[in-house]
């Protein structure tokens, strides 16, 4: 539970190990050619948001640039990613999904 014991019999202090599995942002860039109806769908449809977190966050990625849509383990986030980019070539947009580790 942390605390180890020497030769000597010093106690030696360590961090007890509760090492949690690291977690990834899942991120959607702008772009000038796809909808935001349509970046709206896909925030509601594949990251269950309502529909005014989803114009919110779509919002924030037409004036900045991005936003980080939800945080994950690696396998959920990894399947958001294919998810939302295989939608959006489905319906020939150029909507970027992308990952990045906490
Ligand atoms: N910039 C796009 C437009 O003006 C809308 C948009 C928003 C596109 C968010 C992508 O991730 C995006 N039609």
């Amino acid at each position: 539970d942390g605390e180890g014991d020497d030769l000597t019999g010093v106690k030696t202090e360590t961090r007890p190990k509760t090492k949690r599995p690291p977690l990834y942002k899942v991120l959607i860039l702008n772009d000038d050619y796809t909808p935001m109806e349509f970046v709206v769908h896909v925030l509601e449809r594949f990251f269950g948001l309502s529909h005014a977190q989803a114009f919110e966050i779509m919002l924030t990625v037409h004036k900045k640039g991005l936003a980080v849509v939800g945080v994950f383990s690696y396998e959920i986030a990894e399947t958001k990613v294919a998810q939302v980019m295989d939608f959006a070539q489905r319906h020939q947009h150029p909507l970027q999904c992308t990952m990045e580790r906490e």
